[in-house]
């Protein structure tokens, strides 16, 4: 397959202001007639252009007429076509046999669609491309008994009933869209019903459409819906803009969550939570999401993109969005710390592996596979340094001015830059290198003190490394927070943003009469890896005394890494400076619970492996558990002491239960790994009386990880109770796949057998085999085991769902990083993916940039 190059992007030929659409649907047909307005952008005689794909075309007009028309491919070239003609086509569908999930489909009893990023050409034949806005009216017919609900975008204008127990029902969306906003629903649904007062005034209806049984578990995102709307008006002056906002709740979802213009649809797992099923973490992300989804009202819909290339101008500014309304709701510092690992766990690896590419790409063979980590949460982390280097008021203004000029429009990651640069009369051109190169940055620092001088220097150097089509790499501004502290008194000497420009700068800092200790990217200011050089001791005091908390978790954070890469070259390590820390930090009173249960938190093994040239899955399992076992045991007063003051007796819903719930379960997973003897029977106790799913489900991560007897037992009454609710169900299969012990390997292959699995289900598939494909230990086996599982299902699921199969394929393309035998044992499992018939272009692309 050839690619598509971000240098070859030219505006359309053809516009269509206005399209018509009529579904009669039904699982198994559906009929799509559509009526396009079509308006010549291009040079005069160039035939209409439609996309399809998987359509099977009845008929053809063209102001009424039998059209002259041609197949090339997928595309239909309709001939004679002028400005202002009507352009009518057919078509014939299958939902039910779409296993894709991408166009019209169907889950459980519900049709729905997803169009992002061409799903709308396997409905019906259209221009599918972004720059191409039209308005929508929508007519829907369908069996009233089995489809009583029919939803499309924007305002509902009429609906009745047909004969044969049809019914129908019309939508008129009054917002010009590109068609990957377009959107549908049939099904046996119910609403929790709300309304919001936008802050001029209107009000608007809200919709969260579930199936009947679900709907008390839409509390939650309903509360979220309305906080997001009133957050948005506020930090960004930013209105809702229609009179109903409906939300679907649907099982079978590639992805998280869908913003189409005023129907958003959401993968089940980001919108359903009570305290029985749901986690905390689960709470945060359904809020997470539904804030993310009905940002890109404004930041995605009102100012789309131009072309595929601008992904990140729509998704990594709505994380950046998302990521403040979360911190704004509970603590900024937790939050900040969970993005962050989030990055480090999942881009970084990115951005230093085949796949590597900037925010904004040069060129792709599927767009499917650009929907990553790189595109959204490092686009979110060059918006946030914009934010950083403007501050809040200047980056409202570039927002301010960015949305004026654009509304309506599809624009460019350029436009967004010019906007922050007009508003604030800067100069980003430099900056502008963060969105074209690829790779993580490093910044080395160094401190040196002149103590007759009182003069510290700071030299600062960076090195963006090479990535896949960029050999070599110019330096970028990189904004970053330094703070220096008396090594003596503990006094703050400095507190400042460096914007480090080139490849090397110097800063001199003056009164400082003791030796300073540096604490930098505090805040992670920006998205790189900075080598300090700092002793054990400065990384302790920082942990124990920076005022910046993120800072505080990353010092203790390198200490632990230091310390276990120390135990890992030298097969032992001295375990006391991180032992004193985390007392230090257990027992510091004026802490935040949630913030001392993220600060003890070992790094994670695949963490651990990326900090070294050549992976040793196993010494770093044994390393890590050494560590923890030490501190468990070193601690346990402590950690006995916390777990008894984060006993709540009954559940509820606030940061502080939430901190407190966090922290009991780390405590109860220290006990566990210094081998308390009544770890396991505490576990056991936590899971039975716990009256919320966190306190539970932390139970069971303890006990599986364990070769205790309860382990089993608990694993059973897991399962019976809640057999039949899918998205707990994903827990258990993923909380298996995650554990630590040896015999996971083989629990997995078993799992893959049980009657619960499918590879049909993307939730399902992700809990078990993204969580195998996760879990550094159980995929690295020797003997290469794990590699050929993986490769297998990573086969079979292609066959159904190209998409969701190419998202499996990342950990196999680390195999540099692995010693000979593994590497081999790699490789060959992606050139047997490739030299499979019939392989989708999405697997194609990954496998074979995977094999470089
Ligand atoms: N914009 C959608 C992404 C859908 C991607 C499908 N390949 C979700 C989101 O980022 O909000
Ligand atoms: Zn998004």
């Amino acid at each position: 397959p050839a690619p598509t190059r971000r240098e070859d992007y030219r505006p359309p030929e053809w516009l269509v202001p206005s399209i018509d659409l009529d579904f009669d649907l039904g699982a198994e047909r559906t009929l799509v007639r559509s009526r396009l307005t079509v308006e010549r952008n291009g040079a005069e005689g160039a035939p209409l252009r439609l996309d399809g794909e998987n359509l099977t075309l009845l008929d053809v007009r063209v102001n009424g007429a039998p059209a002259d028309y041609a197949l090339d491919g997928d595309m239909l070239i309709v001939e004679g076509v002028n400005s202002g003609d009507s352009v009518e086509t057919t078509v014939a569908i299958q939902p039910a046999a779409n296993t894709q999930l991408m166009g019209l489909y169907a889950s459980g009893g519900i049709l729905c669609t997803q169009c992002e990023a061409e799903g709308f050409r396997r409905i019906t034949f259209f221009p599918d491309r972004p720059d191409v806005l039209s308005r929508y009216t929508v007519r829907m017919s369908a069996d009233k008994a089995l489809y009583p609900v029919l939803l499309a975008n924007g305002d509902p204008v009429g609906s009745g009933d047909l004969e044969g127990g049809r019914h129908y029902a019309e939508w008129n969306d009054p917002y010009p869209k590109p068609c990957y906003l377009f959107a549908l629903v049939a099904g046996d649904l119910q609403a929790n019903r709300d309304r919001f007062v936008t802050q001029s005034g209107r009000t608007v209806d809200l919709g969260i459409w579930v199936r009947p049984e679900d709907l008390p578990k839409t509390h939650h995102a309903m509360a979220a819906l309305k906080a997001s709307m009133a957050w948005d008006e506020k930090v960004y002056g930013r209105e809702y803009d229609l009179d109903v906002f409906n939300i679907v709740a649907v099982s079978d979802f590639n992805f998280g969550a869908m913003e189409n213009k005023g129907l958003n649809i959401f993968n089940s797992r980001y919108i359903l939570a009570d305290p029985d099923t749901a986690t905390d973490a689960d709470y945060d992300a359904v809020a997470g999401v539904v804030a993310h989804e009905y940002f890109h009202n404004w930041s995605g819909n009102r100012v789309t993109c131009r072309d595929w290339f601008q992904l990140s101008l729509k998704e990594g500014f709505t994380v950046f969005r998302d990521q403040q309304f979360s911190a704004d709701q509970g603590s900024a510092a937790v939050k900040r710390i969970e993005d962050v690992r989030a990055l480090r766990a999942i881009q970084f690896p990115e951005d230093a592996g085949p796949l590597a590419h900037p925010i904004r790409p040069e060129s792709y063979i599927e767009i499917s596979n650009f929907y990553t980590a790189t595109i959204y949460d490092k686009g979110a982390e060059i918006i946030r340094m914009m934010h950083t280097m403007l501050g809040g008021e200047g980056f409202r203004r570039g927002t301010d001015l960015y949305f004026e000029r654009h509304d309506g429009e599809a624009a460019t990651c350029e436009d967004f830059v010019k906007a922050m640069e007009d508003a604030n009369g800067v100069d980003l051109s430099r900056f502008r290198l963060w969105y074209a190169q690829a790779g993580t940055p490093r910044i080395t620092a160094s401190l040196r003190h002149d103590d007759a001088a009182g003069r510290a220097h700071l030299t600062l150097e960076q090195a963006v490394p090479p990535t896949p089509g960029q050999d070599s790499k110019q330096p970028m501004p990189v904004p970053l927070k330094v703070a220096l502290f008396g090594d003596l008194t503990g006094e703050k000497y400095a507190d400042r943003l460096i914007v480090l420009e080139g490849v090397a700068q110097e800063v001199i800092f003056d009164g400082i009469g003791e030796r300073p200790i540096l604490s930098i990217n505090r805040d992670f200011s920006a998205p790189v890896i900075v080598e300090a050089d700092r002793s054990a001791g400065d990384l302790a005091f920082l942990s124990a005394n920076d005022d910046n908390p993120f800072a505080r978790y990353e010092a203790m954070q390198q200490l632990m890494l230091d310390t276990l890469l120390g135990a890992i070259r030298n097969g032992a390590a001295d375990s006391g400076p991180v032992t004193e820390a985390v007392r230090r930090t257990l027992s510091d009173p004026n802490l935040d619970p949630a913030f001392i249960a993220e600060a003890v938190l070992m790094p994670s093994e695949a963490f651990i492996g990326d900090q070294m040239e050549m992976v040793d899955p196993n010494a770093i399992h044994i390393a890590r558990e050494a560590l923890r076992a030490d501190l468990g045991a070193d601690l346990e007063r402590l950690w006995r002491d916390l777990y008894a003051a984060t006993t709540a007796n009954r559940f509820e819903y606030s940061p502080a239960a939430k901190g407190a719930r966090r922290l009991r379960t780390v405590a109860l997973s220290y006990l566990m790994a210094g081998g308390a003897e009544d770890a396991a029977a505490l576990a056991r106790q936590q899971f039975d009386a716990a009256d919320n799913m966190t306190d539970r489900q932390g139970a069971l991560g303890v006990l599986v990880n364990s070769d205790a007897p309860e382990r089993e037992a608990a694993l059973a009454a897991f399962y019976d109770r809640y057999r039949g609710n899918a998205l707990v169900i994903d827990k258990w299969f993923s909380v298996q796949a995650l554990s630590t012990r040896p015999d996971t390997g083989a629990v997995v292959k078993a799992l893959a057998d049980h009657p619960d699995f499918t590879l049909s289900n993307p939730n399902r598939l992700r809990a078990l085999i993204g969580g195998f494909a996760a879990n550094q230990c159980a995929l690295h086996v020797a003997d290469g085991s794990g590699y050929r599982f993986l490769a297998d299902m990573i086969l079979a699921v292609d066959k159904l769902n190209p998409q969701t199969a190419a998202r499996l394929v990342p950990p196999l393309g680390r195999w540099r990083r692995f010693d000979a035998d593994r590497a081999d044992k790699m490789k060959a499992e992606l050139s047997r993916i490739l030299a499979a018939d019939d392989l989708s272009k999405d697997v194609f692309e990954q496998v074979s940039k995977s094999l470089g």
